[in-house]
This record gives C-alpha cells, structure tokens and sequence, in this order.
C-alpha cells in the first residue's frame, strides 16, 4: 500500500529501473559485441541504478552501429564507466544480498555493514572482476583472483564508502520501512546507495584503468557470431592508437602485438577476434602511488562505515525497528533504545480494520447480558480509522469501534464482568480508574496481571461499591496506545437516588490530543515530535463537536474526564459561574460545593459540575489553553479543538 509520497515516486522508479533493464539485456544480447560478463554487469547494474544505469550503458558502451564499438569504447571515461561497472556490479550484488539476509535474520546494523562489507567485496572479486580479468586475459581463474585483489579492494572500499552512510541514515532515518526488505523502500534505498558507491568508485576506477591496473571495457566478436564482422574488413578496424601512454605501453609489450592488436589495459577495445585473446596486462602505477590510493580508499570506507554511528544508533536491527514511521522533530541520538522509538511511531495504515465517519459517535452505551446475575460485557480493541473533523481523520486504537470507547453505565452494587479481547498489534490490559477492587482486576501490566497479547484474552470482574464518574483506560503502554484513543467512560449511578445532584441535562465530556502529520498519526506525548496538533471532545474536534441545547433555567451537568494524557486543561464554562460538586467521583458535600468558572482538569482527573441556562444564546464550554481550541492552528467558525456550543433559547 501506498502510504507516503516516496512510496509513489519509487512505483516510477522500478517501473522505469524494470523496463530500462529489460532493454539493456535484451540489447547486450542481439546487439552489443561485448564479453558475457559485461553483459551482466551493464544488465545488474541498470536493474540496481534503473535509468541511470541506461544512460551509462548507451553513452558509454552500447555499439552505435554495426563495427564502430572498438572505436566507441575507447575513451578513457568510457572505459572508466567499464570497470565501475562491472566492479558495482559484483560489490552491490553482494552487499544487497548480504542487506536482504542479515535484515531477515535481525543483526544489528553495524554487524550487517561488515557482513555486507565482506559478501560485497567476495561477489566483487571472485565472480565479476576474477571472470571478466579472466576472460579477457586468459590464464587461470586462480591467477585472475590474485591480480585482481588489489584494485578489487580499492574500488570496493570507494563502492562502500558511498552506499553504507546512504543505508545507515536512510533505513534507521524516520521511515524504517527502509530496514524491511519486503518494504519498496527498503529497493530504493539500495539503489541510491548503489548510486552513491558507484560515484564514489568512479575516479579511482578511471585512474586505475589509465594506468593499466583494472580493464575497462572490450570488444568480444567470436569467429561465426553476429558480431564477426572481421571477414572482409582490414585490420584498421580495431582501432589506432591515439594517446601517448598506448605507444609507451606498446614497446613493452611489443611481444605480444600480434595477439592484441589493440591493448585493453584501458584506452581502448580489446578485439579479441578469435575469443580466446589473451595478453599479460602491464601496470606503470608505481607502488607509492597504489598505496596512496589504498590508503585513502580505506580512509573513505570507514568515514562511510564509522561515521553515520555518530547520529543513529547502529545497534538496533530490522527487527527492533524495521516498518515503523516516526514523527519529524523527535530527538532520536544513537542510544535512543528501540523501544522508545516504537513508543512513538505512527500507526500502521495497513493495519486499519474499519473506517468511521462524522455519522458515528463514540461514547455510546455498551450493552450487556445477565449471567447469573451478573452483568456481562464484551470489550475488543482494534486499529480503526476515525474522523474528527469532516475530511480529517485519525488511526486509532479504539474500544469497540469508536472514540471515545463506548460507556459503560452501570448501578453501584452491580456486580459486573468484562471480557477484554485484544485486536491490537500489541500487549493491552484494562484499568478501572478510581474503583476499589480485587487486586487483580486492576489492570497494571507485569503488576497485577501478565499483558493481554495481540490476539488474547482476559476478563476482569468486579462488584462496583462506589459511585460517580469514572473511566478506564490500557494500564500496559499507556503512553502510547491510550494516546492512540483507548479510553472510555464509566458512569455509576448511585443505588439511592438520593445520593446523585439532580440536573436537568447531563453531559459527558472526555478529552484528547492528537498528533496527526502528513497523513499519519502518532500518540501525542509532552516530549519533542510528539506535542499533539489535534484536540478532541468525545471524539471530535470544533465545529464537528456535539451541541447541547436547553432552556432558559435548566441546568446541566458537566461531566468532565481527563481522558487525555499529556496537559491540564483548564475547562471553563461562559454565561456565568457553574458549581462544582463531586471531584474524581466523590460527591463534594453540599457545604463545600464552590462556584467558579473554570477547572482544571489534569490527567485522569473527573469534576461534576452543574450549570445553569441563565440567559438564551449560544454559550461556550473550552478549554482555555487557546491552542488547543485551534485544528492545527487553523480556527474554522471561531475556533477549533476543546469547543463545545451550549444553546440556550
Ligand atoms: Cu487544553
């Protein structure tokens, strides 16, 4: 599923990479006189670096017309681009196969570079460079192997360079879909890196190629193939020598001249009419100069491999943290533990099981079954997409479908039992706040009962003794999944009527905060990146909140739940005073009832309080932390967020 912007650019990429790599195989093929090795090489490399690849291989290697690739070859770029490729394409088939394996088996990420390091540099030298060596020199493979060593190792120490700070930023960055191999991202990130390691290699490879350490790019027309185009042509074909260094070269190898017309230490295409040509390649390098270079290649691979572990922690796996997104803006150092980090990512979209609409409201009542005279309920969890504001919407984890989750009302002396099932991607338990009960249905996780795990089951029974406004809430992460939308009220009414303050109206009022980016939620938190941007009142955010309507002299009852988990909002009422009388459930005696205007409803805390209709109008409730009466910072209709209309007439 397409769940980012990246996602759609990377659809274009490998639709683009797969018919780019369709094109230059089935090219090398029909139509390009050139050693089987090279073949693959240009053909992995195009699959790794998609239209880049393409342009490499018509610019520098795809023969223009029939007889002119000798010629066309010749270049020392062209034959730099060569011998980077086949170079890139031995190291970075390696190195993503080793990524691909170490991400499924769980190593960490610094222990994945090096498997990666060494798989690259094995595929490199005793696959591409030893068979194309080989091929084009004769000799034994084992001789191919040694001679190959040194400029293998420069070329992948540069190739290594580029592509592992590219991995390690990109898949442990904010979106770590890019650990998972079964993750598009994860595509795209090996072929930037491969475009990073190819950059980086090619200058050395341009050089070594100029001084007849590393082959570039040759001629391969096998006597009887369609490429045999020698019959009937003159020798001039393949190529005069033009620079300066081929004539100082020849006279060393004056022995060998008549196998290579053309010597393919680096300016130009090796002929090799008959398929079998071979000749000793000779070097002018001197040893400082290899040295230098090898050094300054080692240099360059442990900037790339060493580096990155400065900013993000190499220690965590695909395992740790693979697929998860996080938030812009959290501080993520590189001792930042994996859990802190799934503590804060956003949910999954794919995980999303039922999307509601403005037409569905939370808060509604749960209906039970008596079983031997007790009350049952059933209360499930899941990952639901609601709305909060017409074309705004929120990945939750809900209670039964909605936001809040639904009420449970109940009688003091009930004698209740709720079975909880879990349709979470994570542990939950369910804790009564505020009730006196057994120890063990009270819901802290580890504490009092194991985690309810995805999939699993537990159920809590309790006889309620006391009576008021409660609610309940996940006690095993709270932090992240009740700031997801785990929560719900739980209303006792009073076995003697008398004990409740009678009103005319009754109105519940739960609270949160969201933070909702660039289509992803995540659990709003006090910490960098997680502050919320979203605030809601049963479930919605102003003007899509419920509207109370009354009358001139009837009163109301607010009752006002911290259901939210981060800030103390200060809810205050317009059109005059309201008195409070009961306090996280408790009713306040009748002496101590105050008047005021506004109370502060901290997390977890419950206030009651009565209000009457004293004038007609149009009358706020809100909070009075102006921010969190804004969607985003946008007010729409005179505000946002923690706003609900009293309408009096
Ligand atoms: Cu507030």
């Amino acid at each position: 599923m397409l769940i980012q912007p990246i996602d759609y650019f990377l659809v274009v990429w490998f639709a683009l990479a797969a018919m780019s790599t369709a094109y230059v195989a089935i090219d090398q093929y029909r139509n390009n006189p050139e050693p089987v090795v090279m073949k693959w090489g240009f053909i992995l490399v195009t699959l790794y670096m998609g239209p880049i690849g393409l342009l490499l291989y018509v610019l520098a290697d795809k023969e223009p017309r029939p007889g002119e690739h000798e010629a066309f070859i010749r270049p020392l770029w062209k034959q730099g681009v060569g011998s980077t490729i086949h170079c890139v394409a031995g190291d970075a088939s390696g190195i993503i196969l080793a990524a691909a394996i170490t991400a499924m088996l769980g190593l960490p990420m610094w222990i994945d570079l090096i498997v990666e390091y060494l798989a690259g540099f094995a595929f490199g030298l005793f696959i591409f460079q030893s068979l194309f060596m080989k091929s084009m020199m004769g000799g034994t493979y084992r001789e191919n192997v040694r001679k190959s060593f040194v400029p293998e190792l420069i070329s992948m120490n540069f190739m290594m360079a580029g592509m592992a700070p590219v991995m390690s930023f990109l898949m442990m960055g904010r979106d770590m879909r890019a650990m998972e191999p079964t993750e598009l991202l994860f595509w795209g990130v090996m072929s930037l890196g491969v475009i990073a390691g190819y950059a980086l290699a090619f200058p050395s490879n341009v050089w070594m190629v100029a001084r007849g350490l590393k082959h570039g790019l040759m001629t391969e027309r096998k006597p009887g193939s369609r490429f045999d185009i020698e019959s009937g042509r003159s020798k001039q074909t393949t190529a005069p020598h033009t620079s300066h260094s081929d004539d100082r070269q020849h006279g060393r190898d004056a022995k060998s001249k008549q196998v290579a017309e053309y010597r393919g230490d680096g300016h130009g295409g090796h002929p090799m009419k008959d398929g079998h040509g071979s000749h000793p390649m000779k070097t002018d390098a001197t040893r400082p100069q290899i040295a230098a270079l090898g050094s300054v290649s080692v240099i360059a691979l442990s900037i790339g491999m060493i580096a990155p572990a400065n900013w993000v922690n190499m220690a965590l796996s695909a395992w740790d943290v693979g697929g998860i997104i996080m938030p812009r803006g959290m501080i993520m150092d590189r001792d930042t533990p994996a859990d802190a980090m799934r503590d804060m990512a956003a949910v999954d979209p794919r995980l999303v099981s039922a999307s509601y609409g403005l037409d569905s409201r939370g808060d509604r009542e749960l209906s039970y079954r008596v079983e031997n005279g007790v009350k049952v309920f059933d209360l499930s969890t899941s990952v639901i997409r609601w709305t909060i504001l017409p074309g705004v919407t929120v990945d939750a984890y809900a209670y039964e479908g909605q936001i809040p989750g639904p009420r449970i009302h109940i009688r003091q002396g009930d004698r209740v039992r709720i079975k909880v099932h879990n349709g979470l991607p994570e542990d939950t338990t369910v804790h009564w706040h505020g009730l006196i009960l057994p120890n063990e249905m009270d819901g802290p996780t580890e504490i009092t009962q194991k985690p309810i795990g995805p999939g699993g089951s537990y159920t809590y029974e309790f006889t309620a003794e006391q009576h008021g406004t409660y609610f309940y809430h996940p006690h095993a992460k709270p932090d992240r999944t009740q700031a997801l939308g785990l929560y719900g009220a739980l209303i006792i009414d009073p076995a003697v009527a008398g004990d409740e303050v009678p009103t005319d109206h009754d109105y519940v009022i739960q609270l949160q905060e969201w933070l909702l980016r660039e289509g992803l939620t995540y659990p709003a938190m006090p910490m960098d990146g997680g502050q919320p941007n979203y605030f809601t009142i049963n479930g919605r955010s102003y003007p899509a909140t419920e509207t109370v309507r009354m009358k001139v002299g009837e009163t109301l009852k607010v009752r006002f739940i911290g259901t939210n988990n981060g800030f103390i909002h200060p809810m205050h009422i317009h059109g005059g005073p309201f008195e409070v009388v009961a306090r996280d459930g408790e009713t306040i005696p009748a002496s101590a009832r105050f008047l005021s205007d506004t109370v502060n409803v901290g997390p977890g805390q419950r206030y009651d309080v009565i209000w009457t209709a004293r004038r007609p109008g149009k009358w706020l409730i809100h909070c009075h932390i102006a921010h969190h009466t804004a969607n985003n910072n946008v007010e729409v209709n005179g505000g946002g967020g923690l706003m609900v209309v009293i309408d009096v007439s």
